[in-house]
């Protein structure tokens, strides 16, 4: 039988080339919003349309969730597996013209799930080059995508470098709390500041150079920005793979299940040692 991870994989390249060519011309507001009440751009529906129409296209895949849409889409078969997508992350940079990405995450069952159901997961990263970064059995695999669809491998089994280097956090200073606060005056002593306003390009730098990405708990939102299951799960199961940790401030994010689908977490991803350092400031 054919791998269907590996056809969700394919599915999510060869769609990749299409979503970036979209982006000419997509760069303004639809008039609704997605179901976090955020503004939709053109360049997200249309993502999210073409994604849907090729992973439910797959047999195995019986459903497809988006943080663009409000509910699990079904396909009529008899697949198992379900597919989560951001498919458009930091589309925000949209505007400025700064990279931004596509996130996935293979279930083996229904949604929300815990994220230790996650079979597989990916990026898609639209950079100066398009490139794929995949997590599957706990190897990391990084792939340059062409105009074709086609994948080179560039990088066979991607870890963290031993060295951390950079750091990245999201919300504004004064809607940090103090304990957070805190721990970021450390780190900004230690580390540089890389911080572009795209999860998936900012935890790139931190796969790439190694360090801290994290978008916090804020003053008035506790709940943070970022969704578990669309962007908290996938990219907890990419980083630790990669050798690093993934935290919502207490535990790891592959240890947490949404109670909705698109429910909100702080996310912190990277070296182990910095996601400790900040639980134990967080929990002071
Ligand atoms: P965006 O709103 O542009 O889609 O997905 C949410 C997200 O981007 C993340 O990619 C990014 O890390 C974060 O929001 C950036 O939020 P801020 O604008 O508050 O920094
Ligand atoms: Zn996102």
């Amino acid at each position: 039988m054919s791998d269907p991870i590996a056809a969700v994989v394919d599915a999510v390249a060869s769609t990749a080339p299409d979503v970036r060519e979209g982006l000419v011309g997509r760069r303004t507001y639809e008039a609704g919003a997605n179901p976090s009440g955020e503004r939709q751009l053109e360049a997200d529906v249309y993502a999210d349309e073409l994604l849907e129409a090729r992973l439910l296209d797959i047999d195995a895949v019986t459903g497809y969730a988006s943080e663009e849409r409000e509910p699990v889409v079904r396909a009529d078969g008899e697949g198992q597996y379900f597919v989560a997508t951001d498919p458009l992350d930091g589309s925000s940079n949209l505007r400025s013209n700064n990279a931004m990405g596509t996130l996935f995450g293979v279930y083996d069952g229904t949604l929300p799930a815990s994220g230790d159901d996650l079979l597989a997961s990916g990026f898609v990263l639209y950079g100066p080059i398009t490139t794929m970064v995949v997590a599957r059995d706990g190897v990391v695999t990084e792939s340059v995508i062409d105009g074709d669809g086609s994948r080179r491998v560039v990088t066979e089994n991607l870890t963290l470098p031993d060295e951390p280097t950079v750091y990245g956090f999201g919300g504004r200073v004064p809607q940090w709390t103090d304990a957070f606060a805190d721990y970021v005056s450390e780190v900004e002593s230690e580390l540089k500041l890389r911080y572009g306003g795209a999860m998936i390009a900012d935890v790139n730098q931190v796969l790439t150079y190694g360090g801290i990405f994290g978008y916090p708990g804020l003053r008035e939102r506790p709940e943070g920005k970022l969704r578990l299951l669309f962007e908290g799960h996938p990219i907890a199961h990419i980083v630790e793979s990669a050798g690093g940790a993934s935290s919502n401030g207490e535990r790891s994010l592959l240890a947490c299940t949404p109670e909705e689908l698109h429910e909100r977490t702080p996310l912190f991803v990277g070296h182990e040692t910095y996601v400790d350092r900040l639980e134990a400031a967080l929990s002071r």
